[in-house]
Order: C-alpha cells, then structure tokens, then sequence
C-alpha cells in the first residue's frame, strides 16, 4: 500500500437538508484522525477543505445543483491530482453527494489499469436519479451517477466519464432503500448485501465476497463508507439514521479485511454531522474506521 495519504474534507452539506454536516471534516481531525496515520507510519498531506459556493440554483429534483456540481468538479481535480503524485486520497464529508467527484476521478485516473471496483457501505441505496428521487436530496445519487445512470451532472466534468462498472460495485448495509430504487439497482446488477443478508452469512462472508467482487479484474477498490451504515447507538451524529445497522465491530472488521485485502485504493468517509452528535463519538468512530482501513489492527 502506498504510504503518503493526502486527505481532502469536502465541506458539503447542499446534497441533504441537515445544516451542520459542512463541519464533518473538522470533527474527524479533531478526532485525532491525521495522528493515527502517522502513528501507523503514513506521510499524511492534509490538503486542507474545499469550500463549495454558498448560494446557487436549484430545481425540485435536484436541490441546490449548482452547490453539489461546483463541490464535486473541485473535488474531482483535487483527487485527480493527488492520484498523480502517488497519494492515496482520503475524502472527508460533509454528504454523501461528493462521492460523485471522488469515485469519478479515481475510475477516470484507472481507466486504462482495469478500471476500479466500489465497496459502498451504507444504510441507504444512494442509487436514485432526478428521476426517481422521492427528495431531490442529491447525496441518494452519487452511487447511480457514477456508473452512468444519472444524473449526468454529478459525474460529467468535461473529462470524458469513465464510468464504473456495476459488475464491480457491492453495498452493503443497506436498509432503507426505496422501492424504485431497488428496481434500479437490481435491473442494474449491483450486488447488495443488506442488512439480512449480513445476519445470515456474517460480515466474514459478506466483505469476502465484496472484496472478491470489487477486486478481481480491476485496478483496486475505492470503498465509500457513509457513517449512517452504522446502527445509530453507535453513530447518532449523523442526518438520516435508521435503526439496526452495522454493530461498530461489524463495521471495523470490514475496515480491517478490506486493509488485508491490500486492494484498497481510496476512501470516502461521510455523513458525519457534528451538530447532531454525542461528544463527538460519532467523527471518532470515522477517524477510528479510517485508520482500521489504512491497517490499524487490534493486535
Ligand atoms: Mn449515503
């Protein structure tokens, strides 16, 4: 694994409709997060956040558009650029939607290496369109976006979109998916594991197969990891928390097969919301998964 980490926060909080997500990034820091690497022997290159413009349009669909694309086209050159110099890039949300910007830089940097496959651990599809959003919220788009079922808008940024895959994309944790969204991704061919399917084959099981899945004839794995995947008792502090998730231990055993794997290519970390916390457990909980998936182990 590549030991310089540059770490980019997205202070994103327009793809959802809880103010206070835009500090996510400062909480995962303050949790100690840049420390932790280094203690584990990384280069760690904090390149600061990316502060997407405050006022712009919007439609019914697409709530505040002009927001999440002007985040996303930033943060899509800053992972590009961080790629290029031969850094593992470690994005820090603020919403889910920046994972538009994040996976479609890392798949355009591979496109020629294989292409990449996506871990998506959340407790939501994020597979709607403009479409199909019951919301307009646009962090329910990246995951459908980025593989070139739309919006467009969220993963075109004039650089000719490589599009992932969805042979080589797996969820996991899902259980709130909504019913037109489950069409989709299952016409797609997404592999989902949701959160029964966690209880009858175990995350052993599961994160085996994921790995196998995402793995296997691509360049590597970015994995996208939204902190609401995680059962709320352990992780409050986030917009849209549904209950019976992951366990914290089942969510750190993921972190510690994927970091085995030695397939890991880049890492989203979002949905954290410090305003909606307890003590900031929440932002340690995604500086501690970070580390886990970078090699911090238990012994
Ligand atoms: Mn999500």
């Amino acid at each position: 694994m590549n030991r310089e980490l540059a770490v980019i926060g997205v202070q994103m909080d327009f793809g959802q409709s809880r103010r206070g997500i835009n500090m996510g990034p400062s909480a995962i820091r303050y949790a100690g997060l840049l420390e932790g690497l280094e203690y584990l022997g990384y280069q760690v290159c904090d390149k600061g956040d990316i502060i997407p413009m405050q006022k712009g349009k919007s439609l019914k669909n697409m709530r505040n558009y002009e927001q999440v694309i002007d985040g996303n086209f930033r943060l899509f050159w800053d992972v590009t650029d961080s790629l290029k110099s031969g850094m593992f890039p470690i994005i820090l949300g603020g919403d889910h939607s920046i994972a538009a910007g994040s996976v479609s830089a890392v798949s355009k940097f591979y496109e020629e290496e294989g292409g990449i496959g996506v871990i998506w651990i959340d407790a939501h599809g994020d597979w709607n369109n403009d479409e199909t959003s019951p919301t307009g919220n646009m962090h329910g788009m990246p995951f459908s976006a980025v593989c070139g079922y739309g919006p467009d808008i969220m993963a075109d940024f004039g650089q000719v979109p490589a599009y992932v895959d969805v042979k080589k994309c797996v969820q996991i944790g899902g259980r709130d998916i909504d019913t037109e969204e489950r069409k989709r991704m299952k016409e797609a061919g997404v592999t989902v594991f949701p959160m029964n399917a966690i209880d009858k084959l175990g995350m052993n099981e599961v994160i085996g197969r994921a790995v196998e899945i995402a793995g296997s004839g691509t360049a590597g794995i970015h994995l996208s990891f939204d902190i609401d995947a995680v059962t709320p008792e352990a992780a409050p502090g986030t917009g849209t928390v549904v209950h019976s998730g992951l366990t914290a231990r089942e969510a750190f055993f993921a972190m510690e097969v994927l970091a085995e794997s030695r397939k890991l290519l880049s890492m989203d970390m979002v949905e954290v919301n410090p305003i909606l916390d307890e003590k900031n457990k929440t932002a340690i909980l995604a500086s501690e998964l970070i580390q886990s998936a970078l090699g911090k182990t238990v012994y």
